[in-house]
């Protein structure tokens, strides 16, 4: 069923003007932007409600398997024009909009962001559900109802300053509150034995309360939920007390319990130690199981059922409780034997990881876990003593090793499948952090490489190439990315090269009016759009694209009359707080930014660009007006990445080192239509083996060494020269992440981009070879292949 079907113009503008009146109680002479925006968002809910309350229903009477995604993180963005562009609404309210005097574009910016996660990890989750909706693959997404997502970025003289967000500030129209949806949440305590059965008395406890978001997929024919949970206080606002006068003391218990889903936690790849966040991570993960019980039990009385109608996937070992939390509730709760509840926990349980970076493997102390999870010990202690015993496996490979335990180990053994991200990721997940777990649990491992959906990065963020692609190859490409292949019958087709050229010069100017207004400079859109946007981190390399930056800039000026190829550099990203280095690197880029856009001589050919606040859309934003995307991590280090795939699929050319998802990029869109350079992963292995691997290689580059002297010298930094000493003795005896190493491959690998630019027709070749190359990057393909080799469901469309 299409609830398209019904939805005239006529009735959306009814809809929209009795939403105005009697959802916001304002006439159209006084309603204000934030007014438009939530009649409009009310009236487009409204017709995803149909095809949400149908698919709720084919569900139920398919009796077949339903999926859970466990994740603390949901990087959603906005959803008004997502959501209109599914229901392939867009254009009507526009029209609708008009007529009022009111711009589609302003009431759509009025939309905070949801930011309930971090980068790529959270990001993915949300492309998940859409294209989980698009395949009518019954699913639920389970996250935290966060009241502060991630922090909004600042600039201070150049320094990052983190600022509360504050999404919740004004009415979600998208979600649905549940309060008759709650679960009771136990923490602390202590568990005692009585008649062979274990009882936990819990020493506190906050109420999980639903917040349901429909999710609805292209053209919207089916809709899932993402079911967030909110924390609420168990105990009652203590009355008397506030009749004595002590007011604090009388909200106490409230505060405390809403402290749980109060704020996401910022760090990116690294693990932050908290016993807030411990709790958080429990407090999802129960929340979730208890309703799958819940909706379980509400059709089925055999548990021993559960795997062949749970399919449950946790999202890095955030959710990696899942295993003891689902054997507690098998057990304590419903009365099952520890054998049975373990087989059927594993039976339903599925791990994703998203890293091999040491820093960022979680664990716990068993003193923190114990107290905060008395029962949970118990049953992870139970567990590893079989893993230990069943496996006969080296000590390193328990769960509980040094008083910690290991949440990557806990989610393994807990789980039927454990999957890597890219191709390459999961080849080094099976020789490295869990070569040991591979050999004792063969054939457990598998690779599901990550995609994103088209809808929202292509179509939605892209109008001018998605015009571009339905003109060329016909509809239905959003659906079906691998059709995008049809266009390389075209590359010998002038006009359609031209017109991938025109639409990205198109969304160039849109970027360049934008950065005039946001931030007063002026670009030009004839200049090549050079752009790194992510999370800011060592590994990413931001400073080896820094030092490009400067090495351009000084050749530029020492020779000004030069046949140089017009540069932007465009940089977007936020650093964890606690991450020094990386806020570092933020002011350091920002100095540069000042230093370089300051200097009249080298105006026309160079300029760099760092807007505050990088979000999923500014990402929109950015990526269709992208000619070269930068993925220039040391090999080995990115999972997959993600952002690499919006570029591509938009028609940006890749200067990239053979890392993450990199590697099945260059294969799709073709060696030759690919920048590459640098060492592999296995170079990069035998390269830490040289023990003063940075100072041999800047000695061997007059480049490096001329940067470096520069900034020594504060030439960034003329109120502060010493303000970057650290930062270049670091490089010299240190450097984690290879920069220097690097260095010289990437230099050489960016003139031969400078080159390839001049062709301009050349150039928009290759961007149509790297479209048509990008349909396998699509999320839909890789919900597909976890449908097929790790949840076993089926579509219902
Ligand atoms: C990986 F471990 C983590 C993390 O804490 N946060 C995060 O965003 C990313 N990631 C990887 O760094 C990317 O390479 C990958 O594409 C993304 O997760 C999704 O798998």
């Amino acid at each position: 069923m299409n609830a398209l079907n019904d939805v005239s113009p006529q009735s959306l503008r009814t809809r929209i003007t009795k939403h105005l009146t009697y959802t916001l109680g304002k006439d159209k002479s006084h309603a204000s932007l934030y007014d438009w925006r939530m009649a409009v968002s009310y009236s487009v809910r409204d017709i995803v409600i149909e095809p949400w309350f149908a698919a709720t229903r084919k569900t139920y009477e398919a009796q077949g398997k339903r999926v859970y995604y466990l994740s603390l993180e949901f990087l959603i963005g906005r959803i008004l024009g997502d959501a209109m562009t599914s229901l392939g609404l867009f254009d009507t309210v526009r029209e609708i909009l008009d007529d009022e005097g009111i711009s589609l574009w302003d009431v759509i910016e009025d939309e905070p962001d949801a930011a309930l996660g971090n980068g790529g990890l959270g990001r993915l989750a949300a492309c998940f559900l859409e294209s989980m909706s698009t395949l009518a693959c019954p699913a639920y997404g389970y996250g935290i109802r966060y009241e502060h997502g991630l922090f909004r970025q600042k600039f201070e003289n150049g320094s990052q300053v983190e600022l509360p967000e504050d999404w919740l500030n004004q009415p979600n129209p998208w979600e649905f509150e549940r309060p008759e949806s709650r679960y009771t949440i136990p923490f602390k305590g202590h568990v005692e034995q009585a008649d062979g059965k274990s009882v936990w008395y819990a020493a506190e406890t906050v109420y999980a309360r639903a917040y349901d978001m429909p999710v609805v997929g292209w053209q919207g024919k089916w809709a899932n939920t993402l079911r967030l949970w909110g924390a609420h206080p168990t105990e009652m606002f203590d009355l008397e007390r506030f009749n004595s006068g002590d007011y604090t003391a009388a909200a106490a218990p409230e505060a405390l319990a809403r402290t749980l889903s109060r704020v996401l936690y910022p760090e990116d790849t690294t693990e932050s130690g908290k016993e807030l966040r411990l709790k958080q991570e429990y407090f999802l993960t129960s929340a979730a199981l208890q309703d799958i019980l819940r909706r379980f039990l509400s059709e089925y009385d055999d548990l021993s059922l559960l795997p062949d109608k749970v399919a449950i996937q946790m999202n890095d070992t955030h959710p990696a409780l899942a295993g003891p939390e689902l054997i507690r509730l098998l057990m304590d709760v419903h009365g099952l034997a520890w054998e049975d509840a373990k087989r059927i926990a594993l039976g339903c349980l599925n791990y994703t990881n998203h890293t091999l970076l040491p820093e960022a493997l979680e664990t716990w102390s068993t003193w923190l876990m114990g107290r905060v999870l008395p029962r949970h010990m118990q049953i992870i202690e139970r567990i590893d003593a079989e893993h230990q015993s069943e496996t006969n496996c080296a000590p390193d490979l328990a769960i509980v090793q040094h008083d910690h335990v290991h949440m990557g180990t806990l989610a393994f053994v807990m789980a039927s499948h454990v999957n890597g991200v890219s191709a390459l990721h999961t080849d080094l997940m099976k020789e490295t952090v869990f070569a040991g777990l591979n050999g004792v649990y063969p054939s457990r491992i598998i690779n599901q490489t990550n995609g994103v959906t088209p809808r929202r990065w292509v179509r939605l963020s892209n109008p001018a190439l998605s015009k571009v692609l339905t003109d060329t190859i016909g509809a239905g490409w959003e659906s079906d990315l691998d059709r995008l292949a049809d266009l390389a019958a075209h590359e010998e087709d002038h006009d359609v090269r031209d017109a991938i050229g025109a639409a990205k010069r198109h969304n160039k100017v849109a970027l360049s009016n934008w950065v005039g207004e946001k931030m007063g400079m002026s670009l030009n859109p004839d200049a090549m759009f050079d752009v790194q946007i992510k999370r800011i981190h060592e590994y990413k390399r931001q400073l080896m694209n820094v030092f490009e930056t400067i090495a351009r800039w000084s050749a530029i000026r020492a020779n000004p009359q030069g046949d140089w190829t017009p540069r932007v550099k465009i940089f977007g990203g936020k650093a964890a707080p606690g991450y020094f280095v990386a806020k570092d690197i933020i002011h350091f880029i920002n100095d540069v930014a000042k230093t370089i856009n300051n200097d009249p001589v080298t105006a026309d050919l160079l300029q760099v660009v760092y807007p505050a606040n990088y979000n999923v859309s500014m990402a929109q934003r950015l990526i269709p007006a992208t000619d070269l995307s930068e993925q220039i991590s040391t090999a080995g280090k990115e999972a997959s990445g993600t952002g690499n795939m919006k570029f591509t699929m938009n028609g940006a050319l890749t200067i990239g080192t053979l890392d993450g998802a990199n590697v099945e990029i260059r294969e799709h869109v073709g060696a030759e239509n690919f920048f590459l350079f640098g060492m592999t992963a296995a170079q990069v292995q035998d390269r830490y083996q040289v023990t003063d691997h940075a100072r041999q290689a800047i000695l061997a580059s007059q480049p490096l060494q001329d940067i470096l002297q520069m900034i020594a010298e504060g030439r960034f930094s003329p109120t502060d020269k010493g303000r970057y000493l650290p930062l270049v003795d670091a490089m010299w005896n240190h450097d984690p992440f290879l920069v220097a190493s690097d260095f010289d491959s990437y230099l050489a690998c960016q003139a031969q981009v400078d080159r390839a630019y001049t062709d301009a027709d050349q150039w928009n070749r290759l961007a149509l070879r790297n479209i048509a190359g990008s349909g396998f990057f699509s999320s839909d393909r890789t919900i597909k292949g976890y449908m097929a080799d790790i949840w076993d469901t089926k579509s219902l469309a």
